[in-house]
């Protein structure tokens, strides 16, 4: 079957954006008046579960603090958006090493990108604005994003999505995750996962990852003749 498309997750692949995402929950509690801060070992810890409104849910639950309803939940992750765009905006996050480099090799090589993430629609557009400019968005032909499914990762719902968007099986596709949530949806989803993982998730299991290195550069050079080496091999 030959290769035809790359599946990138967004954070933690694209870009190291959780520590982004950290400090934009941080002062989405403070501007609320709230008394709740997530230094980076909770953080990591609250990072098995995956989408903010669910992740603050679950720190409410785990912390045995009162539930606040959905309308509380959503104005808050509202609050918290805004502030992570605003840090998107301002250049403050770079995308990972070798990401660059690929997607332009990919697209010289008539490879079909897509994006299959947990994040909010959004945090992506401005990731990607901020670092290969607005143009960039049309370089992915399908964007699956936090809410165009109701199961989020470790459901293999939104890579689903995008295969059924992009009208491939996949086999005829390679995904590239950072997480174990992530490769753990890539996988049920029948998808062979390259995964570089980020500071937040380094410590994770990986079993079932058809790769897993620092990044797209080292220690093998992540091209698209490595991507189809390993792709033949399936
Ligand atoms: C990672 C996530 C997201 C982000 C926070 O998504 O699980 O929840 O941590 O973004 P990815 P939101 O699938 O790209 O690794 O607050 O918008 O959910
Ligand atoms: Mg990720």
């Amino acid at each position: 079957m030959t290769l035809s498309a790359l599946i990138f997750d967004v954070d933690g692949t694209l870009a190291d954006t959780e520590e982004a995402h950290r400090q934009a929950f941080n002062r989405a509690f403070a501007a609320a008046g709230l008394d709740w801060h997530w230094d980076q070992d909770l953080y990591t810890r609250l990072l098995a579960v995956t989408g903010g409104q669910a992740r603050m849910r679950f720190f409410l639950e785990q912390s045995k603090r009162p539930l606040l309803d959905d309308q509380d939940i959503a104005d808050l992750h509202k609050s918290k958006t805004t502030f992570y765009v605003e840090a998107m905006q301002a250049g403050r996050v770079p995308l990972r090493s070798g990401v660059e480099r690929l997607l332009g090799e990919a697209r010289s090589e008539g490879l079909t990108l897509a994006i299959a993430t947990t994040t909010t629609p959004v945090n992506f557009q401005s990731l990607i604005e901020s670092t290969l400019g607005a143009a960039a968005l049309d370089w992915f032909a399908v964007i699956g994003a936090g809410d165009c499914v109701e199961n989020l990762k470790p459901a293999p719902d939104v890579y689903l999505w995008a295969l059924d968007r992009l009208g491939l099986e996949p086999s005829q596709c390679l995904a590239f995750e950072d997480s174990a949530n992530g490769l753990k949806a890539a996988t049920a989803a029948g998808l062979a996962t390259i995964v570089t993982p980020c500071p937040y998730t380094k410590n994770h299991d990986f079993t079932g990852a058809l790769v897993v290195q620092d990044n797209l550069d080292e220690p093998d050079h992540v091209d698209v003749a490595f991507l189809r080496q390993l792709h033949g091999h399936l």
